[in-house]
């Protein structure tokens, strides 16, 4: 059970089901692509590490994180059966109140869509301060958020076969 998480990207390895046989959408936003490329490669690589075919993986992109419901909500209604989406994207707050906006937008959005689907859309969006925090999280000191939000998806995955099927 995870209490306080020290580096996003720390798993235990044994803890996490196989990924073998699910398909998984990626979304990543365009803005600071820097940090959300390094979103993609982490998510992406733990995906493949927990035996995910790289077959089984659709990456697409979208303008800004404003943008994940729809991405999301496009590759859930398409013709692909995916198990999960993972969103990713990096929202830094500036100098307007459109962090505020955007967060609160993508956050409901997401939780909604995943409720009314059913299946798992998570959450791999930064909300920082400032763009250090940024980089900590996608790949430095904190560790890389792309790999948590890939192990939740698996591990979301897992538990809905386990329970439905
Ligand atoms: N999108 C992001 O993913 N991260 C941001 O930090 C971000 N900041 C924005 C700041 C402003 C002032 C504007 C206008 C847009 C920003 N966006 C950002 C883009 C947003 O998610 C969306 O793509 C656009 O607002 C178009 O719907």
């Amino acid at each position: 059970m995870e209490t306080k998480k020290t580096n996003l990207s720390d798993y235990n390895p044994e803890t996490i089901p196989s990924g073998a046989g699910m398909k998984i959408g990626i979304v990543a936003a365009e803005w600071n692509p820097q940090i959300t490329n390094a979103l993609c490669e982490g998510a992406y690589s733990t995906l493949v590490t927990n035996h995910v075919a790289e077959t089984d993986i659709t990456v697409i992109r979208v303008p800004g994180s404003f943008e994940l419901p729809t991405g999301a909500a496009t590759l859930l209604n398409s013709n692909t059966n995916y198990d999960a989406v993972i969103c990713l994207g990096c929202v830094i707050q500036g100098e307007t109140r459109h962090f505020d906006f955007i967060c609160g937008a993508v956050s409901n959005g997401l939780t909604n869509l995943s409720l009314q689907d059913g299946r798992p859309v998570i959450f791999g969006v930064l909300t920082t301060n400032n763009m250090q925090q940024a980089i900590d999280r996608s790949g430095g000191k904190h560790g890389n958020k792309g790999v948590e939000a890939a192990v939740t998806a698996i591990k979301m995955v897992a538990m809905q076969k386990q329970i439905l099927g």
